[in-house]
């Protein structure tokens, strides 16, 4: 079998996507997601432009030669393009060889290890009454886990707060990438933020009692003694997990966080690579790894990233926000389902015109989602209805603090 075409379909439904399809002198086809919000011309372009006369000719049941031919070949090695569209390559190869024999991709991967896979959803509220609404209402949808965001008094928009509108009026969950011609400049106060939090924790248990797993994203904005006196302040809610406490370019920062407290850390979302996570995995700095299949590198590099963090029983918390496209959901999916070490999924649902041009045979029900029995990953493209949404520039806010310091988002 031979690679005879490499197509990079770039699409903008409910937000931009960008997808690799490759196609084989049987006929088979294979797609993998690259899409690096706010940044996806980049990705599009080194694929269209560097990876995909590469690929022309080649046998593509060879995943793993590829892989390190694409990695070690382009000699600038790691970062979010580079990761993106290697991995859009492997989990098209990948989605090609489990059609090629006729099973979904899990079956590949060795098989289910469970029956289904344990989703979170994202309930948020700009004051108590909505955020117990939200919950109740991703509760209705059949999440079993549920992970937390508020607004924080003094401080104007924060992340993760669906009910505020963005800077073009829309709601603010189904996107948070702006479609204007800049980035929006949101504020932040951490001490404000610290203050606020353990209460409203307190409040949701009070509300929702002792059982139901929450979690909650500080999005990299603490530093590592903010995010000590944070997950110790969290403690007494019993969190599933506290995500991205502090930046973590500086592994070693989580030492100081491990020492004071013992709220479960996951991080990993801008990670691309195991290398980022050497330190973190080796001392047992965190507990979730949260990296994307579509941001590091595919299937074949998450799951060595998972098989090394499984030595330290540390799980998965695979990415999973609705700027990973479906077909990266769906590569995330069969991962979860065969892997052992798994943790939890996040889902945040993809729009009504993101599911027209990405057909999904994946299912969700009753708190968990599971890939389905389709050979391969399971996903189509509708290329025609793809090409009635053309991209449209979109960038992520960006924070400023008070005295008008550049601040983590
Ligand atoms: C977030 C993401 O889902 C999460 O955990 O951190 O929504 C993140 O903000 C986006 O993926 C950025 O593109
Ligand atoms: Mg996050």
């Amino acid at each position: 079998m031979k690679i005879v075409a490499a197509d990079v379909i770039v699409t903008s439904p409910d937000r931009n996507f960008v997808t690799l399809k490759i196609t084989t002198d049987d006929g088979l086809t294979g797609l993998g997601d690259g899409t690096l919000n706010g940044r996806e011309l980049a990705v599009a372009s080194y694929l269209a432009d560097h990876v995909v006369p590469l690929l022309i000719g080649r046998d593509p049941h060879r995943i793993e030669d590829t892989w390190q031919f694409l990695y070690r070949s382009a000699y600038w090695r790691r970062g979010p393009v580079t990761m993106a569209a290697i991995a859009a390559v492997d989990v098209a190869l990948w989605d090609i060889k489990a059609k090629a024999a006729g099973m979904p991709l899990y079956q590949l991967l060795g098989g289910a290890s469970r029956t289904g896979v344990m989703a979170y959803g994202h309930a948020s509220g700009r004051d108590i009454p909505e955020l117990f609404d939200s919950i109740r209402n991703h509760l209705e949808l059949g999440y079993r886990s549920i992970r937390v965001q508020t607004s924080v008094p003094g401080i104007n928009a924060v992340y993760g707060v669906a009910a505020q509108p963005g800077p073009d009026g829309k709601r603010y969950d189904y996107e948070p990438a702006q479609r204007t011609p800049l980035p929006a400049e949101e504020d932040w106060d951490t001490r404000a933020y610290l203050r606020h939090l353990p209460g409203v924790f307190e409040a949701v248990r009070n509300e929702f009692g002792p059982e139901l797993p929450l979690l909650h994203d500080g999005h990299h904005r603490m530093t590592p003694i903010q995010a000590a006196r944070l997950g110790k302040d969290l403690e007494p809610y019993d969190l599933f997990w506290l995500e991205d406490c502090t930046p973590a370019e500086n592994q070693e920062a989580l030492r100081l966080v491990r020492q004071h407290t013992t709220t479960p850390l996951a991080i990993g979302e801008v990670f691309n690579t195991v290398w980022d996570y050497q330190t973190l995995i080796r001392e047992q700095l965190i507990d979730y790894v949260r990296s994307a299949v579509t941001h590091t590198g595919g299937i074949t590099a998450m799951r060595k990233l998972l098989d090394f963090a499984a030595q330290y029983q540390i799980k998965s918390g695979i990415h999973g926000p609705t700027d990973i496209s479906p077909v990266g959901m769906a590569a995330a999916l069969h991962l979860d389902l065969a892997i052992h070490n798994f943790g939890i999924q996040e889902y945040m649902q993809h729009g009504p015109l993101t599911n027209e041009v990405f057909r999904q045979s994946f299912t969700f029900a009753d708190g968990y989602l599971h890939p389905g029995e389709q050979p391969g990953l399971g996903v189509e493209l509708d290329e025609q209805a793809a090409a009635r949404f053309p991209y449209t520039a979109a960038y992520l806010p960006f924070n400023r603090l008070k005295d008008g310091t550049v601040h983590d988002w």
